[in-house]
């Protein structure tokens, strides 16, 4: 493992990098031999790096060392693939390490992290290395600054035995007045954030296409960030607002406001904030290359409107795509983005990732008062404005649109499996005596180490408690009968809806379908007559567990053995764990459960077994170096409209699928995770 040590900068002060005299810049030259031996005395792994030839990052000059990164930005974007080949060509991984020890000072900090991220799961000889977790590395772009201070004073003060947890209060952006802090706890979710980070960490959008064509790239980005706005429908509905409105105006005022009160710590200067009611306009910054009219968005948006309802897109040489294949949907899944794989970005532009930035500029759209981006320039960050809801749902109807205008699935031949009866679904959670058909939701209270992003050379750690959703574990149960005689496989597929609008009033089946969230998906063989399936909610084909999220090996809770390590290595693509249930209400707010087994013949995807750790939020993220692993459309069955009054009338449309009814109740009581 020569790699480790780079990834492990403080490790609890234990580690010191032996750096050649040509790699410190200029400033530090003079020094650099006093330098390293300024940890001498207690460290137990000292790393000694080959000299390697420097690289040329001349590409990387125009982006200054402690100014924002922002993967909606097309020059970013193009630096940062460039640096990606710099490290994807480096002939071993002791030379990695080097190039990287050489880059490290002489780059934008949060360039090198991203690319170095996307360099390690890309490289066959580093896919098993152990990536610290972004919060871990940037505190400051997930948790309240305030907590600095304080984490500092323990971490220079205080021995190790005797340092207190630091509390990050929630609802730290703003109080009860504004309507839309009663979605704070999703939107300014630890985990959510760092989720969408590395969702665009595992999809990079620039660069070779070894690193950019992934197995349905396009269509996951598409159905990962639909289900987020069904997520925060859902939960919207919960706290009693309505759902989210889309963007689809760009010249009348944008009501929300943000003040995300985060830094950028590279830096010291804060994110901007929104007023309430600012105006978008076009954006003119040449010096960080951020160009673009609202007429650009406009244009680009009708042009793939009209690419949708004539069915083809038409790419650089004139050549028209039909987008009425299986593939249609990934296809407009890369021109809308657009990520490197829209196969004519002259003609459909940038649509998303210019959104982001007309918005994410509208303090300083002209550059006039050098201030960067706000919240939504940044995947990292972007997630914790009411804003990004607003854009998405807006990107998110366009894929409806398409969606619409596709044939729907037929019955018999698709969403049938004969022979095969779901006779009822429940839930339960995993407590003796438990009530059936009532999930629970409480606030948790969580700690996450901050010391690595803090770092003054003092040893040891320092963890910030944060709060947030959680549900108690449950099961499902779901009975099955196999008529025929010999053994059936097939698809479970587990979505949750609310049965009520934010007034009460029953929904239709077309409001359920657009606000089905996905639970788990997973593979079960039937045998002949009755079958009871059982399964944990902690299984979920989206979610990834707490401990993937927010731990490195070990922690204040759980030390983890070394054998276990490959459990831990931090694959942190995946929906957080505590955030799998909506909140519900205190009365119990009533969902359907919905559940299809579909035929795996139809399902299944060729490919040999992958042996990845990494595999449990497969439906938001999909499989590492594999094909995505199920052959429906992302969604399926609900990702097209179908023509039905009522969710009871679709489920009729097969004996394979049933609805069931539970009640999620929220209590408004905090509960730590060590008592939990
Ligand atoms: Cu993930 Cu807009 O793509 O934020």
């Amino acid at each position: 493992k020569p790699l480790e040590p780079v990834f492990t900068p403080k490790d609890n002060g234990k580690t010191a990098f032996d750096l050649p005299q040509d790699y410190y810049t200029d400033r530090y030259k003079p020094i650099g031999p006093e330098l390293n031996s300024r940890f001498s005395d207690d460290i137990e792994n000292r790393v000694s790096l080959v000299p390697v030839a420097p690289p040329d990052l001349t590409f990387a000059a125009s982006l200054n060392r402690t100014a924002g990164f922002s993967l909606f930005n097309q020059k970013h974007k193009e630096i940062a693939a460039e640096l990606i080949r710099v490290f994807m060509n480096t002939p071993d991984a002791s030379s990695l390490l080097s190039t990287a020890a050489y880059v490290k000072d002489r780059v934008n900090v949060y360039l090198f992290q991203y690319a170095l991220s996307v360099a390690l799961q890309h490289r066959p000889d580093t896919r098993d290395i152990d990536l610290p977790s972004i919060v871990q590395m940037f505190p400051d772009q997930f948790v309240d600054p305030s907590a600095f201070p304080k984490a500092r004073e323990e971490l220079a003060l205080v021995s190790q035995e005797n340092r207190m947890n630091i509390d990050i209060p929630p609802n730290f952006t703003a109080n009860d007045k504004e309507a839309e802090q009663r979605v704070a706890y999703f939107r300014e979710d630890i985990g959510v954030n760092m989720h969408h980070w590395h969702w665009h960490l595992v999809y990079p959008g620039e660069g070779d296409r070894e690193i950019v064509d992934k197995d349905r790239r396009g269509e996951l980005f598409y159905y990962m960030h639909n289900q987020i706005i069904s997520r925060y429908n859902v939960d919207r509905i919960c706290n009693g607002l309505e759902r989210v409105k889309p963007l689809n105006n760009l010249r009348v005022a944008v009501p929300e406001g943000y003040f995300p009160k985060i830094i950028r710590s590279s830096n010291n200067r804060a994110y901007p904030p929104r007023h309430a009611n600012s105006m978008l306009s076009d954006v003119n910054r040449v010096e960080d290359g951020t160009v673009v009219e609202l007429g650009d968005i406009e244009r680009w948006r009708d042009r793939i409107y009209q690419a949708i309802d004539q069915g083809y897109v038409v790419d650089l040489s004139g050549r028209q795509i039909s987008l009425l294949g299986s593939d249609g949907i990934d296809i407009l899944g890369n021109v809308v983005e657009a990520s490197a794989l829209s196969p004519n970005r002259l003609l459909y532009g940038n649509l998303h990732n210019q959104g982001h930035n007309v918005i994410s500029f509208v303090h300083d759209p002209e550059q006039k008062y050098l201030e960067e981006y706000g919240v939504m320039g940044d995947v990292t960050t972007a997630m914790r404005d009411p804003i990004f809801y607003r854009w998405h749902c807006f990107i998110d109807n366009v894929f409806a649109r398409y969606k619409k205008n596709i044939a729907p699935y037929h019955a018999a031949s698709e969403l049938a499996y004969n022979g095969v009866t779901v006779t009822s679904v429940s839930v339960q959670i995993q407590k003796k005596n438990a009530p059936i058909n009532v999930l629970l939701t409480y606030w948790q209270k969580s700690d996450v180490d901050l010391s690595a992003g803090l770092d003054f050379g003092s040893e040891g750690n320092v963890y910030a408690q944060f709060t947030h959703l959680q549900h108690a574990p449950f099961d499902y149960s779901i009975n099955v009968e196999n008529s025929s005689n010999a053994p059936r496989l097939g698809t479970c597929r587990i979505f949750f809806c609310p049965v009520n609008d934010e007034r009460g009033t029953p929904f239709g089946f077309e409001d359920q379908r657009k606000l089905m969230i996905e639970m788990d998906k997973f593979k079960v063989q039937l045998n002949p007559g009755m079958n009871t399936i059982r399964q944990r909610s902690n299984q979920s084909s989206v979610t990834i567990p707490y401990e993937r999220s927010f731990r490195r090996i070990g922690s204040q809770y759980q030390p983890v053995d070394p054998t276990q390590r490959a459990q831990f290595q931090f694959c942190g693509c995946g929906w957080p764990q505590h955030m799998l249930v909506p909140k519900g209400t205190a009365l119990g707010a009533q969902f359907n459960i919905f559940v299809m087994i579909s035929d795996y013949e139809l399902d299944r995807v060729d490919q040999p077994d992958g042996n990845n750790v990494c595999n449990d939020a497969a439906s938001f993220c999909g499989l590492k170096d594999q094909k995505y692993p199920d052959k429906r459309a992302m969604g399926f069955p609900f990702d097209r409209p179908y023509r039905v009054d009522r969710l009871i009338d679709f489920k009729n449309l097969g004996t394979n699928m049933a609805i069931g009814e539970f009640k999620i109740q929220f209590s408004n009581t905090i509960i730590s995770r060590t008592a939990a």
